[in-house]
């Protein structure tokens, strides 16, 4: 899937801005018509929650009905203009000029409507309806009663009612864009890199597949050009790999032709790369790479969930500046600016799919199982040709308790690798040796908390109990492994001497002791700590004012105590822990 671009042939024009936007708590809005205009709207930023725009509306998750104007840009009459929503959470139903465009489910992946046959040259009038409720048959899933409740009892009292930890924000959460492109275009374009030797390989293949192309390659020393239909293959001697250490990207431009006149031109960066699992090894570019760093969540005060660009920024710096090499997108894709900018730090990912909190009650498998396939298959779409990802994530923390739950992750991964072929697939795992897809899935990711959740104020102990079981993991498994999470909430200007639970000293000696135990075991392959920064919540017992403290860094980006020891430890490397 091909992100909006300008150049001749393709133009794109962003509504990000102030909108109206009413919410409709009785759900009249279908029945009294407000996809033709809202009767007292007041305004609202776009992209952003509305949940940290409105105190009133903080618990507030939909139906809520947003509403702009906009005429059609200069040069844009008699084209096909298309509408690219990027986020919206959790669904979306789209009107222009009061005529339904449709609707889309999920609340993280970009979703696309040909609006010519409706659009005027002025005062078109968009609406969207965004509906972020919490319902036990949605991906992910809330406001669950029953049994399913007895794995997680901890979350059942939340306000609002997740199954998951973290804030449910809702609205238009990343950039909705116009564009044009020509006629006859590029649908979409896949890069697949490989080495030879030391040669590197790109292979660059468009759909549709019948296009006559020229594609050209833009290195430091040298550019190299290419023509042909469908496909083509460049061979490149001594190249430039992609890494954490050198994040270099080439500049491809794909040229559709006809004749020998271009039709339509698309430009996207490469990172020439390999990722593969061997025995106990993750190797990149065939060196064995060890990952530090963390599970994130995009949250900031006010913009909430949306894309928030200084944030984004500001994020990668202090990674770098910690010794991070990697995160995951904890739980569910981020914004497509932030696997960019992952591309361009040198950040290796593991991309993660929205499928938190999965239950495998029967009732309502089949729709769950549907919901995770199309999630999976527009997260791989989405972001097939960025270097950072290295592997997919199929979910966090699943309740694998039932069987049907190792058929669903094999259904799942079927589906992944004939997407994607030349990743790894994985998934995060509390359930330790019972999570029996770990049998087909190409490395484990275990999430811990011993010395925290059990064990609490032992961190010896805890350590003991980590040990232990990730021998046994692997005993069984004979995999490596990723400890995803673990961590300890860290309450800011909080301290304790002996280290004691929610002070900065006890988060920074709980890290160390778990890092020590994770070096010492040669199948693990990385450590993620939960989380790099402090992040909104349900409000519950034990989330103190609706919050995570389990941050390296407070929710404003300050640093804790442990995020200065982990600098110590991520970037010298040979000194003892
Ligand atoms: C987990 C979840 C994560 C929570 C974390 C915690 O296992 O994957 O979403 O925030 O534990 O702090 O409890």
């Amino acid at each position: 899937m091909l992100y909006p671009i300008r150049n001749e042939y393709r133009q794109y024009l962003d509504l990000s801005g102030f909108w109206n936007f009413q919410i409709d708590p009785e759900n009249r809005g279908r029945s009294e018509m407000w996809h033709s205009g809202l009767d007292h709207p007041r305004p609202i930023a776009v992209p952003a929650s509305w949940n940290g725009q409105f105190d009133d509306y903080r618990d507030f998750l939909g139906p809520a009905w947003y509403q702009t104007n906009f005429d059609l840009p200069w040069g844009w009459e008699n084209k096909q203009v298309f509408i690219r929503c990027n986020s919206i959470n959790y669904l979306a139903d789209i009107w222009l000029n009061g005529q339904k465009l449709g609707n889309h489910e999920g609340g993280h992946l970009p979703f696309i409507f040909d609006l010519s046959e409706h659009i005027k040259s002025r005062n078109n009038n968009l609406i969207i309806r965004v509906d972020g409720q919490l319902a036990s048959d949605r991906v992910p899933p809330g406001n669950i009663t029953g049994s399913e409740l007895d794995f997680f009892p901890s979350h059942s009292e939340n306000f609002p009612q997740t199954q998951f930890d973290f804030f449910p924000y809702c609205g238009i959460h990343r950039p909705v864009i116009l564009y044009i492109k020509p006629k006859e275009a590029f649908e979409d374009i896949t890069v697949i890199t490989g080495l030879e030797g030391d040669k590197g390989l790109v292979r660059v293949a468009v759909d549709p597949d019948h296009s006559q192309f020229r594609a050209t390659l833009e290195g430091p020393e040298q550019t190299y050009t290419t023509r042909g239909e469908g496909e083509v293959r460049f061979t490149i001697p001594q190249p430039h790999l992609w890494g954490p250490e050198s994040p270099y990207l080439y500049n491809l431009l794909v040229e559709m032709l006809s004749g020998e006149k271009v039709i339509d031109a698309y430009s996207l960066p490469v990172g020439i790369r390999t990722i593969s699992v061997q025995g106990n090894q993750l190797l990149l570019n065939d060196k064995p790479i060890y990952l530090k760093g963390f599970g994130r969540h995009e949250d900031f005060p006010v913009s909430g969930r949306g894309f928030n660009p200084p944030v984004a920024i500001k994020d990668f710096s202090l990674m770098k500046w910690i010794g991070a090499n990697s995160f995951r997108t904890s739980h569910y894709p981020y914004a497509e600016q932030v696997m960019s900018l992952a591309d361009q730090r040198g950040f290796l990912v593991i991309d993660e799919t929205p499928a938190v909190g999965l239950f495998f009650n029967t009732d309502g498998l089949d729709r769950r199982l549907a919901l995770c396939k199309q999630y999976l298959r527009e997260l791989i779409l989405r972001d097939k040709n960025h270097p950072s990802v290295i592997a997919w994530s199929l979910a966090n923390e699943p309740h694998s308790t039932r069987p049907e739950a190792k058929s669903f992750f094999q259904e799942l991964y079927n589906l992944g690798v004939s997407l994607d072929a030349t990743r790894p697939f994985t998934l995060v795992s509390c359930m330790g040796v019972a999570e029996e897809s770990f049998k087909f899935l190409d490395f484990m990711c275990l999430n811990r908390y011993f010395g925290w959740y059990q064990e609490s104020g032992q961190i010896e102990r805890g350590s003991q109990f980590l040990s232990a079981e990730l021998d046994l993991l692997y005993e069984k498994f004979q995999k490596p492994l990723i400890l995803t999470e673990f961590g300890a909430d860290a309450v800011p200007g909080q301290h304790a001497l002996p280290p004691e639970m929610f002070s900065e000293e006890f988060q920074t000696v709980f890290i160390e002791a778990y890092i020590q135990v994770l070096r010492s075991k040669p199948y693990v392959i990385g450590e993620h700590i939960w989380n790099f920064a402090d992040f909104k919540t349900s409000q519950g017992i034990t989330r103190m004012g609706g919050y995570n403290f389990k941050g390296i860094f407070t929710r404003n980006r300050r640093p804790k105590l442990a995020a200065h020891r982990l600098r110590d430890i991520w970037t010298k490397e040979s000194e003892e822990i």
